[in-house]
């Protein structure tokens, strides 16, 4: 039989990844898209004959048990989020709305639609926060240290406990950073491999970031949507950190991506206050002992390939723009 799936955040950079992973697999796939005065399709555009669409938002609970209905779903990934940590503070309340009642209005609508789905909340790495401990595992503390953060911690409790409260095939991916061509400009990554193109071809002549010293453990997108699907096939829910293993400073992924492009990044690169957060997230290092030995997940891209691929593609962007302006 066919399975089918429904996938809030089928716009966003993993919506996309992991259509293409299910799909490939001989899915069903479903995607809940919002309303917006101009559609936002360009990740999925080349799969769109593939896969449904359902008109839908995640702040509005009879819309979402219409798309469940309509999909009759085997399994449900909630991807979609105000997955901006920058923004949250400027918009908090619509933050802890998407992000974090969201994931509720979601398990609500799973357990009175659809209760035997299997179910995936796209948790963070931003929950730990401050950390205590270094690398962080699934028994790490929590201690947000923004509104995006809370409400992720907020959906995560959620899940947990729809599992625990009514025996729901309800999993949490608790993944790092996660990167690739398809990442929204306004991420650090993105931002920088951005840049390097538009320097490198004349369109740019700086690049203004916040706290070159945060560090992240940075993986490949299309890696971690592997880990989501393997979670779903397990016989027993259960949350699992996703991340490399391996932590850089912003810094370092800039002075990569430059010299990828033959730029030395300390001529292009400054500090603007603008860019520094209220509150900041120093150090996260993921350790995903647990998703290999159950999941048997690893990632496979490293992060030179990373930074590499980015670089190249934005390159490549850049350059097809040129010509057609020619
Ligand atoms: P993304 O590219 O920002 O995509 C977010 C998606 O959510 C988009 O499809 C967006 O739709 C949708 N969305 C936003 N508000 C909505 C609403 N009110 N109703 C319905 N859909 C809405 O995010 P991503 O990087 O793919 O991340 C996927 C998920 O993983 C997010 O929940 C994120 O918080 C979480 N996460 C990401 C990372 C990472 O490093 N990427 C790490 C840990 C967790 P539009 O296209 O219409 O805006
Ligand atoms: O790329 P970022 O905006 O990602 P951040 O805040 O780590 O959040 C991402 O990863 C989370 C997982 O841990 C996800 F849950 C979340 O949805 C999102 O995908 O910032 C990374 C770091 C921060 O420390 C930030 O302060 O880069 C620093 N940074 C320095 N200059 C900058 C900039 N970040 C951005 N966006 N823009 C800058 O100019």
């Amino acid at each position: 039989m066919t399975k089918s799936a429904l996938i809030t955040g089928i716009t966003g950079q993993d919506g996309s990844y992991l259509s293409e992973l299910l799909l490939g697999k001989g899915y069903k796939v479903y995607g809940l898209i919002r309303r917006l005065s101009t559609p936002n399709l360009a990740r999925i555009e080349h799969i769109l004959d593939q896969v449904e669409l359902i008109e839908g938002d995640l702040t509005d609970q009879s819309s979402i048990n219409n798309a469940l209905k309509e999909s009759q779903p085997c399994e449900v990934y909630n991807l979609a989020a105000q997955s901006f940590v920058a923004t949250s503070w400027n918009q908090p309340v619509l933050t802890g709305d998407v992000t974090g009642l969201g994931a509720v209005r979601i398990l609500e609508g799973v357990c009175h639609v659809c209760p035997d789905a299997h179910f995936y909340q796209a948790s963070s790495s931003e929950m730990f926060g401050k950390v205590n401990e270094s690398p962080q595992n699934e028994n790490s503390r929590f201690y947000p240290r923004s509104p995006y953060g809370f409400a992720k911690v907020y959906a995560h409790w959620a899940c947990i406990n729809y599992r625990e409260s009514y025996g729901m095939h309800a999993s949490s991916g608790i993944l790092f950073n996660h990167e690739s061509p398809r990442r929204g400009i306004e991420f650090v990554t993105r931002k920088i491999t951005d840049a390097v193109a538009r320097i490198s071809l004349g369109f740019a002549k700086e690049l203004r970031l916040g706290n070159l010293d945060a560090k992240r453990d940075w993986g490949f997108a299309g890696d971690y949507v592997k880990a989501m699907w393997l979670m779903l096939q397990q016989k027993e829910p259960d949350d699992y950190v996703i991340a490399t293993g391996e932590t850089h400073s912003v810094g370092e992924f800039a002075e990569l991506a430059f010299h990828e492009a033959g730029l030395d990044w300390k001529k292009y690169v400054s500090v603007d206050q603008k860019f520094i957060r209220p509150a900041e997230v120093n150090l996260l290092l993921g350790d995903a002992s647990k998703a290999r030995r159950i999941l048997g997940w690893k990632p496979e891209v490293t992060f030179e390939e990373l930074v590499k691929m980015m670089v190249r593609e934005d390159l490549k962007r850049y350059e097809e723009k040129r010509k057609l302006a020619k």
